[in-house]
C-alpha cells in the first residue's frame, strides 16, 4: 500500500438538492483525519480545498442543475488528482457531494489505464439527464464516468470513457431508478444490492467484489458514499435510505480492501454536518479511512 497520501477537499454541494455537504471536508478534518493517519505512520500532505464557484442564481441545463459550476470544479479536481498520481502519491479526496467522483476518476484514470472501481452507495448514481428524476448531478457520476450522459460531464478531463462496466462493482444499493436498472442490465454491470449483502454476508461480497474489480485492472478506486451505510450509523447524509450497511460491515469491507492491497485512490463523499449528530458521520468516515489504510487492532 502506498504510504504517501495527498488529501484534497472539494467543498461542493451543487450536485445535490440539500445544502450542507459542502462542509463535509471541514467536518472530516475536524474529526481528525490528518492526525489519525499520521499516527499510523503514513506520510500525509493536506493540499487544502478546490475552489468551487458560488452561483449567483439557480441554473439548470437540460435537466442538469448547476452544470457549469459542477463541470468547472471537476475539471480543476481532475488536474489536481492526476498531478498527485504523477508524483506517485495516493489521492484521498474528501467530499462534497458525489458529483466530485467525475473529477477524481478523470484524474486517476488518466494515469491508470484499466481502472477498477468499487462504489459503495445506497444509490446507483447511474442516471443521465434523460433518466434523472431530480436533475441532481450527484445521481449521475458513475454513468458519466462510463461514458453515458451529458457530453460535458462525460468529457471532463478531455477524454472518455474513463472506466469499463466489467471493472466496476456497486455495493449497498437499495434505491435505484428505473433508468438506472435498465442501464445496469444493458451493460451487465455487477451490483451487490443489500439483498446480496444480507444473503451472502459482507465477507463473501467483498471477496467476490475484490476478485471482480482486480482481474483486468492495474489499480482500483474506492468511491464511498456515506449514505451506503445505514442512517442509524451515518445520520449526517443528504439522501438517507433505510436498510443500509452497518458500521461493522463497512469497517470489515475497509479492512478487506486494506488486506487485498489493490487501491490506488479513494474518495469519501456526502457527509452533511448540518444534518449530522455531533459530527458522528464525519467520525465514521475517519474510522473507515483509517481501516482502509491498514489500521490494525493489534
Ligand atoms: N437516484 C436519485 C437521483 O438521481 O436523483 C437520487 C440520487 C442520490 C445520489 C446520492 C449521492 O448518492
Ligand atoms: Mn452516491
Ligand atoms: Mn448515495
Ligand atoms: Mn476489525
Amino acid at each position: 500500500m502506498n504510504k504517501n497520501i495527498s488529501i484534497v477537499g472539494v467543498p461542493m454541494d451543487l450536485g445535490a438538492d440539500r445544502r450542507g455537504v459542502d462542509m463535509g471536508p471541514s467536518a472530516i478534518r475536524y474529526a481528525g483525519i490528518v492526525a489519525r493517519l499520521e499516527q499510523m505512520g503514513l506520510n500525509i500532505e493536506d493540499k487544502g480545498d478546490i475552489s468551487v464557484n458560488r452561483p449567483h442564481r439557480y441554473m439548470e441545463t437540460e435537466n442538469h442543475k448547476y452544470l457549469d459550476e459542477v463541470v468547472e470544479a471537476n475539471a480543476q479536481l481532475a488536474t489536481v488528482v492526476s498531478q498527485i498520481m504523477q508524483e506517485g502519491r495516493f489521492p484521498l479526496i474528501l467530499g462534497g457531494d458525489h458529483s466530485i467522483a467525475l473529477g477524481t476518476i478523470a484524474g486517476v484514470a488518466q494515469k491508470v489505464r484499466d481502472l477498477g472501481v468499487i462504489w459503495f452507495d445506497a444509490h446507483g448514481d447511474l442516471n443521465t439527464g434523460e433518466t434523472s428524476p431530480s436533475g441532481n448531478i450527484h445521481g449521475m457520476p458513475l454513468a458519466a464516468s462510463l461514458g453515458y450522459g451529458h457530453e460535458r460531464l462525460v468529457q471532463i478531463g478531455g477524454y472518455a470513457p474513463k472506466i469499463k462496466p466489467e471493472n466496476v462493482v456497486i455495493i449497498g444499493a437499495r434505491s435505484l431508478d428505473e433508468g438506472e436498472r435498465e442501464l445496469i442490465k444493458r451493460i451487465g454491470m455487477k451490483v451487490f444490492t443489500m439483498h446480496e449483502v444480507d444473503k451472502l454476508g459482507m465477507a463473501r461480497v467483498m471477496d467476490e467484489a475484490i476478485d471482480h474489480v482486480s482481474k483486468q485492472t492495474q489499480g482500483v478506486h474506492l468511491s464511498l458514499d456515506l449514505d451506503g451505510l445505514d442512517p442509524h450509523d451515518a445520520p449526517g447524509v443528504g439522501t438517507p435510505v433505510i436498510g443500509g450497511i452497518s458500521y461493522r460491515e463497512g469497517h470489515l469491507a475497509m479492512e478487506m480492501l486494506a488486506d487485498a492491497d489493490i487501491l490506488c485512490s479513494a474518495e469519501f463523499v456526502e457527509v452533511n454536518p448540518i444534518l449530522d449528530q455531533r459530527n458522528h458521520t464525519a467520525q465514521v468516515a475517519v474510522a473507515l479511512m483509517s481501516s482502509v489504510f491498514g489500521d490494525k487492532l493489534l
